[in-house]
């Protein structure tokens, strides 16, 4: 598989779905989007970039909610060379500042409903936007900005695509970690290209049938992976939504009038749904597949989910770095509770402490190389020089490898356990004490007892109504797994901290028990 010389990925999709012009490929909140048009909208807005005095490689900030303007600004502005920088909609004006300054965007595509926050975030920063384009505007528009749409129609569709290299940077997300500034994540126009080659159709076998539904939102990679480089690949269809995915805004989607065939979540939106009192019935949804991504997918979660709806998750880990998923389970091939096997075009290693390969069945660090990965952290040679090693990217998470050469994930790098010298996965503890009927959610850290020697704690919302008390868990933990694995804290919350993407974040529970 290789790619010409020239090479810019939004042509590539627009020139694979001309055959399909009438065809729906988005359905947003205010209606449909069909192929053709998604053609001509990116493409005039390619033209009105150029016409603002954007240049080829100069970055622009996308800052929008899920909508079918959220595509056209991301592949127009591919087509016309210059670097979307897809950003997080949920961070704060202080966040936008750091972003607008460390990419030095110099045009911006915003929803209305978030104007005022990239307002207030360039107000604060040495920002070189000179032009905004608003989706949706909400209010007056500000001296500097227009509506996208009639950006859009003020201006013919240009005449050709940017004549990038496929090794030509494309866009940037943002990578956060848990400690230091988020990283601008470089990727090429080649990358989501092999996404889609390497997953999204040899693995995940979508076709031009499916209608695709992704509660990850379009900014991260799982979400642009899912809702636009594999549907628009094969020429299906995307239903997208500006809300939170919760459980009853998504059965809504479910069970709409464009019923998707394809559903990507995260394990906590599986857990929710399958504990809401709205969980549709089998019959009233069109699901024949889903996709899990964010954390490991508790086989359990899985189970009950295939009994009730008779459709498989997929459960899969990527990256930001990656791009998307490299290590899978294939449907009709699930290994519950394991992340799966390789995905083909990818190499994986687990390295021990002393960075040679780790023996089957022991955990250590996990290395990955393959042609998605990205070109560096903008600006941050040595976080790239610490991630990206030699053709390796190292991914801060810890897994183990069975022999028939199954992966199982252990936790993150900085979450690992070791209690009295050895290790403890907390997703291990995490999972075992989720198969308590009464547990809905848990989170196990690292706490130091009064000898300074790390014990486990377990924090544990109940699922509501139901009740349990610390010794029963503790003596169903140890019922299920080595004793020494036992939490020896429990507390009981009414909810977790997440990030956006839903994954739990342990740093904060660590950082509450050191206060
Ligand atoms: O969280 C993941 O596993 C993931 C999957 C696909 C793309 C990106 C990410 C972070």
């Amino acid at each position: 598989m290789s790619l010409p010389d020239t090479f810019n990925f939004a042509e590539h999709l627009f020139a694979l779905n001309r055959g399909r012009a009438q065809k729906t490929a988005y359905v947003d909140d205010r209606g449909a989007l069909g192929y053709g048009q998604l053609e001509d909208r990116a493409r005039r807005f390619a033209a009105a970039l150029l016409a603002e005095g954007v240049q080829r490689e100069d970055r622009v900030l996308l800052l929008m909610l899920d909508s079918s303007d959220w595509p056209v600004c991301f592949l127009g502005s591919l087509y016309a060379g210059a670097v979307p920088v897809a950003v997080n909609t949920l961070l704060t004006a202080d966040d936008y500042a750091y972003m607008l300054e460390h990419s030095g965007a110099t045009a911006a595509m915003v929803s209305g409903a978030l104007l005022p926050v990239l307002q207030e975030a360039m107000a604060k920063a040495k920002s070189q936007v000179r032009k905004l384009f608003v989706s949706q505007p909400t209010d007056a528009l500000p001296e500097n900005a227009r509506n996208l749409d009639s950006a859009i129609a003020a201006h013919p569709a240009l005449a050709s695509p940017a004549a990038t290299s496929p090794k030509d940077h494309a866009f940037w997300l943002y990578s956060s970690g848990s400690t230091g500034k988020p990283k601008g994540t470089v990727h090429t126009h080649a990358n989501p290209w092999w996404t889609a080659q390497l997953y999204g159709k040899p693995v995940l076998g979508l076709t031009e049938d499916d209608v695709c539904f992704s509660a990850a939102k379009m900014y991260f990679a799982y979400g642009l992976g899912n809702a636009l480089t594999f549907p628009l690949s094969v020429g299906a269809t995307v239903l997208l939504m500006a809300e939170r995915p919760t459980p009853d805004a998504t059965f809504k989607r479910w069970t709409g009038p464009y019923k998707p065939t394809v559903f990507f979540g995260a394990p906590t939106g599986f857990a929710g749904m399958l504990a809401s009192p709205h969980l549709p019935a089998r019959e009233a949804v069109a699901l024949r597949m889903c996709s899990s991504a964010g954390e490991a997918l508790p086989g359990e979660i899985a189970q009950r989910f295939k009994q009730h709806f008779g459709c498989e998750i997929v459960d899969g880990i990527g990256s930001t770095e990656m791009l998307h998923i490299f290590i899978s389970n294939r449907p009709g091939d699930i290994r519950y509770g394991t992340t799966g096997r390789p995905v083909e075009g990818y190499e994986i290693e687990l390295r021990g402490e002393d960075g040679k390969p780790v023996p089957v069945g022991e955990v250590g660090d996990l290395y990955i190389k393959g042609p998605s990965t990205a070109v560096m952290y903008w600006g941050n040679p040595e976080k790239t020089a610490d991630t990206f090693q030699g053709g390796w990217t190292k991914s801060g998470d810890k897994y183990s490898r069975d022999a028939d050469g199954y992966y199982t994930y252990a936790g993150r790098s900085d979450d690992m356990l070791k209690v009295s010298g050895i290790y403890v996965s907390p997703f291990e503890v995490e999972a075992t004490l989720m198969q308590h009927p009464a547990v809905l959610e848990a989170a196990v850290i690292g706490k130091q007892d009064a000898d300074g020697l790390t014990k486990t704690k377990a924090f544990v919302v109940r699922k509501e109504g139901q009740s349990v008390s610390e010794d029963e868990l503790k003596a169903f933990v140890k019922e299920r797994l080595a004793p020494y694995k036992y939490p020896r804290f429990i507390e009981f919350v009414d909810e977790l901290p997440k990030t956006a993407t839903g994954k739990i974040q342990r740093f904060r529970l660590r950082e509450r028990e050191k206060a």
